[in-house]
């Protein structure tokens, strides 16, 4: 393959650690492979281009762990950073796998579950701020319910909102340069979750005490779960000035979590994610959270790692020639799309001017806007015949 194609640091991509350490547990089978420490995830990722890494705290020790395993652990992370020059960017939490979270951490009935889950968290941003990071995820996969009565989500809201509010002053009293990033999801683990979408997500944000602290972090295929576009769900989150992570990966459609590797699943809806973050505004890390399918052995782990790089890198390619082909510049123009970006009143203009306004109506109903001669154009960028 042509050298274009192989990741530099300058790409600034990044993995979650449990995306390759995944063993392939799913709902029907146990383990395909054997477990993963965080050390040689960071080793392998560094060796095959990445830039950067994030984890969950029991990416690095197991919840169970006694304080001097944990130690050990935790070293051995942090010498694998250091051996190979990777940044952490951004970390998280693990509120979902212990058997405490089945019925949510910041959300669960359960107060004690609620206090605990923000111990929990607290002693994971400590690690993170020592790492470097810079942006924590929540991800609030158990955050839910799968029946109606048994949770009150504008109580869960609350509690929701109240974590995140207490979370905020932590970080501030602690002076860590950290900010949140809300991971929404409709479906999966738990029935319904809260918080399914961006646009749910962005609303909520603004009804907390630190709204300029949060952002999302919008997941390719947790959106397209929803049937909704991802790349316009990360233009409106650029809009508010709140994309401050993303996770790439791959999905078919409306069904369970696929987590395929960036580039499969939707292709034409990854062309225009990526043309979407080649627009500008976003400058965090071209973040990866994937899983390697359970056919996988070792060898396939790789594989599926370095084809998210890859297939990024080729498609950034394909938008870039898209983008610079006389052709579309010619059917955008034709299209009018330039246009939009021209606002509809005049400067000093009031509703006044346009109240009287009168059109030739025949003549713009029978206008054709020429989209799919432009859409062509894309489809053969990316087809590979132009
Ligand atoms: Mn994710």
């Amino acid at each position: 393959m042509a050298d274009k194609y192989v990741p530099t640091r300058e790409d600034r991509f990044s993995f979650g650690i449990w995306t390759v350490g995944w063993q392939g547990t799913d709902v029907f089978g146990g383990p395909v492979r054997p477990p993963m420490a965080a050390d040689r995830a960071v080793r392998k990722l560094a060796e095959l281009g990445a830039y950067g890494v994030n984890f969950h705290d029991n990416d690095v020790f197991d919840f169970d762990d006694a304080a001097t395993e944990r130690d050990a652990k935790i070293t051995a992370f942090k010498k694998a950073l250091e051996e190979t020059g990777t940044v952490v960017t951004t970390a998280t939490t693990n509120l979902f796998g212990h058997p405490m979270f089945k019925d949510g951490a910041f959300t669960a009935n359960e107060r004690e579950v609620r206090r605990f889950a923000l111990a929990k968290v607290m002693r994971n941003l400590d690690l993170a701020a020592e790492l470097g990071a810079r942006t924590y995820v929540f991800w609030g996969g158990r955050e839910g319910a799968e029946s109606g009565a048994a949770k009150d989500v504008r109580a869960a809201l609350d509690r929701y909102a109240e974590g995140l509010n207490t979370l905020s002053q932590y970080v501030l009293d602690q002076g860590y340069q950290i900010r949140f990033a809300v991971e929404p999801k409709p479906n999966e683990p738990r029935g319904d979750i809260l918080l399914p979408t961006v646009g749910h997500a962005l609303a909520f944000i603004n009804s907390l005490e630190h709204p300029e602290m949060v952002g999302v972090n919008p997941e390719v295929g947790h959106e397209e779960m929803a049937g909704v576009n991802y790349a316009h769900g990360i233009a409106q989150a650029l809009w508010h000035g709140k994309l401050f992570h993303i996770d790439l990966n791959g999905q078919h459609g409306p069904r369970y979590d696929q987590d395929l590797r960036f580039g499969a699943g939707n292709a034409r809806g990854a062309f225009w994610v990526v043309d979407t973050l080649l627009a500008g505004g976003y400058d965090g890390p071209v973040h990866f959270d994937f899983k390697p399918p359970r056919t996988e052995d070792d060898d396939g782990v790789w594989e599926s790692a370095k084809a998210c790089m890859t297939n990024y890198l080729i498609l950034r390619d394909k938008v870039r020639a898209f983008r610079a082909d006389p052709e579309v510049v010619a059917a955008l123009a034709a299209s009018r799309a330039g246009e939009l970006a021209q606002p509809t009143l005049a400067s000093g203009e009031t509703w006044r001017d346009v109240r009287e306004t009168t059109v030739d109506a025949d003549a713009l109903g029978a206008r054709g806007l020429g989209y799919e001669r432009l859409d062509q154009l894309a489809l053969e960028h990316l087809y590979g015949t132009r």
